[in-house]
C-alpha cells in the first residue's frame, strides 16, 4: 500500500491564513452558527483501519433509516438524491445564475414545507457535490473552491447547516468524486487529477479524513465514474478512455483496487448508469448518439451480459428513475425536439411496460426525484420562461400533474441545481 500525503496535503502554514479568511466569509454567507471551526484534518496511515468484509455476506445495502420505501439504496441514498431533512422525499436545490444565491426547498409533493437561502457564491469559483458524510440520511455538501483548492464539508440538518469544517487544500486540477469505498454508508472522496492522471482516496468519517491513499496514476484520456459493479456496497470505479473507447473497472475494497479490462466501445457510445434488474449492481445503458441504438450491460462483478434494446432517434434523452417502486430502475425518455415523453418500465433488459405520457413544450426541462416519498420516482418540470413549474406524480405508467403554486413560483434566473 502506497502512502504519499505530499501530493494532496500541502504545506498547511501557507494557506492557513487564507483559509481562515475564507472561513469568515463562509460564516457570513451560510448565515448560521457553527459548532466546529477547526481546519485540522486527521490523516492516519492507511493501515487495515477497516475490517475486511467478505463478499458472500453481502449485500448489506438496504439503507437503514431511510424513510423512503423504495428497496433500492441507489434511489434513496441521501448522498445521491437530495433529501436534507431525511423524510424520504426528494428536496430541490436552486441556483440564481445572476446573484449566485443557492436556495434549498424541502418538498412534500408540490408543497414547499420549508426553504432557506444558503447564501451567495461566485459560481465560477465554487463548485459543490451532494454527499452524506455522517450517514444520517440527510444530504450534506462538499464545497470546493476551484481556484484556491479549498474544500469545505457542510453537514446539513434540514435547511440548517449543522456544522462545517475546512479540510486540507487540494490543488486546482483535482476533481472530487463522491463515493463510499468501505461500505460504511459515509461518503468518501475519490480525487482525480485530469491534467496529470493522478488518483487518491480520502476515507471519511463525518468531517474527519481517516486515511488518505494515493492510487496508481492513470492515462489522462481516462475519465472516472463511480459505480458498484459487484453490489457489495463498496464503490467501484469505471474508467472510460475518451480517445480509444477502452473501458476498465477498478473493484475497490477500501483503498485497494483490483483492475479488470472490459470490452471497448467506440466514442459514439455514451453511458447512463442504472440498475435495471434491481440486484444493487450498477448496470450501464449504452446509447449511440449517432445511430440512436441502445444496449444494456447487466453487470455482475467482472461478468458482463450485453443485450440490445430498442433504437430511439438521437433527439431522445434518457433519464433513470423507478416509476413502480420495484427497485428496478426504469428509463424516462424525453424528446428535446418535439417535447414527447415516454417511460419504459424495465425488468432487466426487457421493457415490461411502456408508458405513453403527455407531451410538453420542448422548452421544459425534467428533473427526476421522489417528491411524494412513496418510493415511485416523479418528474419535476421546470418552465424557465413562464415559471409555471409542475410535478408529474408517477404511479407506474400513470402520470398525475400538479402545479407549483403561484406563491412559490421562482423567477427565470433560478435554475435547478
Ligand atoms: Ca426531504
Ligand atoms: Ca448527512
Ligand atoms: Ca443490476
Ligand atoms: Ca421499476
Amino acid at each position: 500500500m502506497f502512502e504519499n500525503k505530499s501530493a494532496l496535503s500541502l504545506d498547511t502554514s501557507s494557506w492557513a491564513k487564507e483559509s481562515l479568511e475564507k472561513t469568515e466569509v463562509l460564516t457570513t454567507s451560510l448565515n448560521t452558527s457553527t459548532t466546529n471551526r477547526s481546519s485540522a484534518v486527521t490523516v492516519k496511515d492507511n493501515e487495515s483501519f477497516f475490517p475486511e468484509i467478505p463478499t458472500d455476506s453481502l449485500p448489506t445495502l438496504p439503507s437503514i433509516g431511510s424513510s423512503n420505501p423504495n428497496p433500492n439504496p441507489y434511489l434513496t441514498s441521501a448522498a445521491i438524491v437530495p433529501d436534507f431533512n431525511g423524510d424520504g422525499k426528494t428536496d430541490k436545490m436552486w441556483v440564481n445564475v445572476q446573484t449566485g444565491e443557492i436556495l434549498v426547498r424541502l418538498m412534500n409533493g408540490t408543497q414547499i414545507i420549508e426553504q432557506a437561502s444558503l447564501g451567495q457564491y461566485y459560481l465560477n469559483t465554487w463548485s459543490y457535490k451532494t454527499a452524506d458524510f455522517n450517514s444520517d440520511n440527510k444530504t450534506d455538501f462538499l464545497l470546493r473552491n476551484e481556484q484556491t483548492g479549498e474544500n469545505v464539508v457542510v453537514l446539513m440538518d434540514g435547511i440548517k447547516v449543522a456544522t462545517y469544517l475546512t479540510l486540507d487544500r487540494v490543488d486546482p486540477g483535482w476533481t472530487a468524486n463522491i463515493s463510499d469505498f468501505n461500505g460504511d454508508r459515509k461518503t468518501d472522496i475519490f480525487w482525480h487529477n485530469g491534467q496529470t492522471g493522478q488518483n487518491a482516496i480520502w476515507q471519511m468519517d463525518s468531517t474527519t479524513v481517516t486515511s488518505a491513499t494515493v492510487l496508481e496514476t492513470t492515462d489522462v484520456a481516462l475519465t472516472a465514474t463511480i459505480v458498484d459493479f459487484d453490489g457489495n456496497g463498496n464503490s467501484d470505479i469505471f474508467w472510460r478512455n475518451n480517445t480509444t473507447g477502452e473501458n476498465t473497472a477498478w473493484f475497490m475494497d477500501s483503498s485497494e483496487a483490483t483492475k479488470y479490462d472490459l470490452q471497448s466501445q467506440d466514442l459514439s457510445w455514451t453511458t447512463t448508469l442504472g440498475d435495471f434488474n434491481g440486484d444493487y449492481k450498477t448496470d450501464i445503458l449504452w446509447r449511440n448518439t449517432a445511430s440512436g441504438e441502445n444496449k444494456i450491460w447487466t453487470m455482475n462483478g467482472v461478468f458482463v451480459t450485453e443485450d440490445t434494446i430498442n433504437t430511439l432517434s438521437s433527439d431522445w434523452n434518457a433519464k433513470i428513475g423507478d416509476f413502480n417502486s420495484d427497485g428496478k430502475t426504469d428509463i424516462f425518455w424525453h424528446n428535446v425536439t418535439s417535447g414527447e415523453n415516454t417511460a419504459w418500465l424495465m425488468d432487466g433488459t426487457n421493457v415490461s411496460s411502456e408508458a405513453f405520457l403527455p407531451s410538453n413544450s420542448a422548452g421544459l426541462t425534467a428533473s427526476l426525484g421522489d417528491f411524494t416519498g412513496d418510493g415511485k420516482t416523479d418528474v419535476y418540470w421546470r418552465d424557465q420562461e413562464t415559471s409555471a413549474d409542475k410535478i408529474w406524480n408517477m404511479d407506474g405508467t400513470l402520470a398525475t400533474e400538479n402545479l407549483i403554486s403561484d406563491a412559490d413560483k421562482l423567477t427565470p434566473e433560478w435554475y435547478t441545481a
